[in-house]
């Protein structure tokens, strides 16, 4: 397979105030499709073309570092699109994924803390999550392209908190760009479809 970048799922204007349409231009127009561009040009000669992109990415993971990096990006992009929508964040979560953030991360006041935490604490550029493991939720943070794929979980919620993501709306407050994510942004829909998938 190649890459393609995919449409945003929504209007450049539809996360404002909390992403702005100059915020979604330059990272879905210009970032994402980098990765996309490049990811094309290092899968030729892989070894990994035909395969499945979750597959390039654990392949590629301390294999190939360029192809990683790229692969890795276009992944969680595709998904952090989605885990945005307008009018979204909050505390109205699906039943399944509210008893599941109960149960595995102490309640949402607890998850929304330590998610938050986990971003404004990955030193420079990378993502938090929560992901499945094990059958159970986790919050995890990762460096760079890294995601839960390659530490053998599968991630259902990320939050891009490379600089990029923030800097044009939020300048350095990596926390309140946080929790805007947490408060405003969040598709949680799309987020119980990733626990339904990760759970089988
Ligand atoms: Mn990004």
């Amino acid at each position: 397979m190649s890459f393609e970048l995919p449409e945003l799922p929504y209007d450049y204007d539809a996360l404002a105030p909390f992403m702005s349409r100059e915020t979604l231009e330059f990272h879905h127009d210009k970032h994402h499709q980098a990765y996309v561009t490049n990811g094309n040009n290092l899968l030729k000669d892989s070894g990994l073309e035909g395969k499945s992109l979750e597959e390039i990415v654990k392949a590629s993971f301390g294999s190939n570092a360029g192809l990683f990096n790229n692969a890795g990006q276009h992944y969680n992009h595709i998904h952090f699109w989605k885990w945005m929508k307008k009018g979204g964040g909050g505390t109205s979560l699906p039943a399944k994924l509210q008893a599941a953030i109960d149960s595995d991360l102490g309640g949402y006041d607890k998850f929304k803390a330590d998610f938050m935490n986990a971003g404004a604490t990955q030193f420079g550029s990378g993502w938090c999550w929560i992901a499945v493991k094990d059958g159970k939720l986790a919050i995890m943070k990762t460096p760079n392209g890294e995601n839960p794929l390659v530490h053998g979980a599968t991630p259902i919620l990320g939050c891009d908190v490379w600089e990029h993501s923030y800097y044009i709306d939020y300048r350095n407050a990596r926390p309140k760009y946080l929790e805007a994510f947490v408060d405003s942004l969040i598709n949680w829909d799309y987020v119980e479809e990733c626990y339904d998938a990760a759970m089988g």
